[in-house]
């Protein structure tokens, strides 16, 4: 019986461009496990969409002055369109706004609520009257009930670290208009998560992952508590009761349920409309969830927990392959501060293979790991051009001398029976990589084959042995190895070199789609003798330095640029006028105590003395700041930080983590500055 297997990579949000960090973590490692997948006979079925609800996407819709739909109308196709240039092979691209996820949605609340998973609850949440709706978190700004801090987002305090619910935010208000909050009651549908603590223990007990995704997900089982699945929105899928006007479900109960709403609009779109239904509700199919590590507790609990509450039997996920993350040239990507490959200049100048091949051999398996354009160069000329390229340039550039045809195999001696069983054991070896989501090591055990081949074929000198009449039958069995050898690696590496090994096959003489074809039948048959190798082609080009030298400057221009915040909206004279200015003179200075960034500063302003704090300690050892003359804002209302009242502040200059105070000298303290 072929085995059945359903492979997907989280749905990305519609909300933004992706980058490689992205497609390195839940895309390429589940691409090149469908890929193996298929051509080991499967029965594969790669699913995948964009996610797109949530109050992220009508907050970021809103600032750019989309309605949410335009929005995600451009990301959707923007990011569908990058999956296709690294090809990514899913067989179906759904969207969460598909008008049957909602169905499928409703249904799934329902056989909750009908099983006695969801209660009602009425709790307070963050009202604007100016606009007459309630603000999710994300569209709150306040002070931090904890630091003081005033601009404080609703979830978290970016200045101490703190995290609270908005409604416990001092002086709340909207983020969009600046417009007041206050709390106001508002009806919620809880999922009482807490009722499927027995049911997930024991089916996360027997799971065989990673001992520390396990111990996570335990830990977090245990503190289960119900939450609510709905929100007040217009954006999303309504909730469908009475008296349930403007909410909708939170976007984490729909978006997986889309992993199966994709599968019937596969289904539906090949016209066989119920060929969803033995992937996701029979039993000894295969579930395999690509994602990122920050969406464990998502998959691993609360999409079980909602599973096991339905009246059909949909299949649990088998396998978590949960990736860390990718980082650019030490940093993490991030398309606002400019850290990031402008991917349309990227896929001028390079293939999809090369960046596949480099994600998949610094795929973030284990740790976090690392994008570099020197890595990449190196990659792709040592590795790719300088052991996959040449192996098939060399063997078949030679061939020439033999008319271009594969020769036929004579008896075997040791060297070529070791070579053979190398072969094998490497390819074994692959095998079971890529059936174990170990992209890392398969892909080095492709070079390693290369690599074998190449020591082959010197060891071997051909060169040699065509000047020598006695020695035809071993020169072409060693040339009729090689080919093997090249027939073996264009399999082995396609799940990774999609492109290059359909080329190469070509090369090789073979008919048809290598991806169509099967892995084991590949393996078990010789190279053909007299089928004719057409002229090679080139495989992989070098990558120049100039090129890569472009890239390096072309990202630090661009985050540079970046990195200087906007210029604020134009004020007027007057209103700059309004803030006194003055030269004050540092008395003393010292540390705040149980602060790590404050310190206490005492300053002569010529008619007085000032106290003020100042978040510069991580800048300014205390004693080297006394005696200095620096900018004060005079006039600014005290605050209170740490117990002291500041007393105004003094002007500091920032270039990204960096801090320096402008200074002056021989100015008489309290002179004033304009
Ligand atoms: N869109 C979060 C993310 O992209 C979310 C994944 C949904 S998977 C069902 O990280
Ligand atoms: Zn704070």
């Amino acid at each position: 019986m072929t085995k059945r297997v359903l492979i997907t990579s989280a749905l990305p949000y519609a909300n933004g461009p992706i980058h490689f960090g992205h497609i390195s973590g839940a895309y390429l490692p589940a691409d090149c496990f469908a890929r193996y997948q298929r051509l080991k006979g499967a029965d594969v079925l790669y699913l995948c969409g964009s996610d797109e609800h949530g109050v992220a996407i009508t907050l970021s819709a809103e600032m750019a002055g989309r309605t949410p739909k335009q929005h995600i109308d451009i990301y959707h196709e923007l990011i569908k369109d990058l999956f296709s240039k690294v090809n990514i092979s899913f067989d179906h691209y759904s969207r969460t706004t598909w008008e049957q996820h909602a169905e499928t949605t409703k249904q799934f609340f329902f056989d909750l609520l009908e099983n006695g998973y969801i209660e009602e609850r009425v709790t307070d949440q963050l009202f604007s009257e100016a606009d007459n709706r309630f603000l999710a978190d994300r569209y709150v700004v306040g002070t931090c009930p904890k630091c003081k801090f005033e601009a404080a987002r609703g979830d978290e305090c970016t200045s101490c670290g703190a995290s609270y619910e908005a409604t416990d935010l001092i002086n709340p208000r909207s983020k969009l208009t600046n417009a007041p909050l206050s709390k106001k009651a508002t009806k919620h549908w809880f999922l009482l998560f807490d009722k499927f603590k027995e049911q997930l223990q024991k089916w996360i007990k027997a799971k065989e992952w990673k001992p520390n995704v396990i111990n996570f997900v335990s830990h977090y089982i245990d503190d289960l508590k119900p939450r609510a699945i709905t929100r007040d929105s217009d954006w999303g899928i309504p909730v469908p009761l009475d008296g349930a006007e403007g909410k909708v479900f939170y976007v984490w109960f729909d978006a997986p349920i889309g992993y199966i709403s994709a599968a019937k609009e596969w289904a539906e779109k090949k016209g066989d409309p119920d060929a969803w239904k033995p992937f996701w509700l029979d039993e000894s199919t295969k579930l395999v969830n690509f994602i990122g590590k920050d969406n464990i507790p998502f998959h691993a609990i609360f999409f079980p927990a909602m599973v096991m509450g339905q009246n059909q039997p949909y299949k649990l996920v088998d396998d978590l392959p949960a990736n860390e993350f990718l980082n650019l040239e030490g940093k993490q990507f991030s398309k606002s501060s400019g850290w990031t490959i402008d991917l349309e200049h990227f896929f001028k100048h390079f293939t999809a293979d090369q960046i596949r091949y480099t994600m998949a051999a610094n795929a973030p398996e284990t740790s976090d790991s690392e994008f570099s354009w020197k890595d990449f160069q190196t990659r792709c000329n040592s590795e790719l051009l300088g052991k996959y390229g040449n192996l098939a340039n060399r063997t078949l550039t030679f061939l020439k001398r033999l008319d271009s045809k594969v020769p036929p195999q004579h008896e075997l001696r040791s060297a070529d029976k070791e070579f053979l069983e190398n072969i094998k054991r490497l390819e074994g070896e692959i095998s079971l990589s890529y059936a174990s989501y170990h992209l890392r090591r398969a892909s080095n055990l492709v070079m390693e084959l290369c690599q074998l081949g190449n020591v082959y074929f010197d060891s071997k000198k051909p060169w040699k042995l065509i000047k020598d009449p006695k020695c035809q039958d071993e020169l072409e069995t060693t040339l009729n190895l090689c080919l093997y050898c090249l027939k073996v690696l264009a399999l082995v590496s396609s799940p990774i070199l999609p492109e290059a090994a359909q080329k190469l096959w070509v090369m090789l003489g073979q008919q048809g789609e290598l991806a169509q074809l099967r892995w084991n039948t590949i393996i078990e048959e010789p190279m053909e003798p007299k089928t004719p190798l057409p002229q090679p082609e080139i495989l992989f080009t070098k990558i120049e330095d100039p090129i890569i030298e472009e890239q390096l400057a072309k990202l630090k221009e661009l985050s540079q640029a970046k990195d200087l915040p906007q210029i604020k909206e134009l004020i007027s004279f007057e209103d700059f006028g309004k803030i006194d200015l003055r030269i004050a003179s540092i008395i003393s200075a010292e540390k705040v105590k149980k602060s790590k960034k404050l310190l206490k500063i005492e300053v002569d302003l010529g008619s007085e003395k000032r106290t003020v704090v100042s978040g510069i300690s991580e800048h300014y050892e205390p004693e080297d700041l006394v005696g200095k003359q620096v900018i004060l804002v005079a006039n600014l209302k005290p605050a209170k930080l740490m117990g002291i009242e500041s007393q105004g502040m003094i002007l500091a200059a920032h270039e990204g983590k960096m801090l320096k105070l402008p200074m002056v000298e021989g100015l008489a303290p309290g002179s004033s500055v304009s």
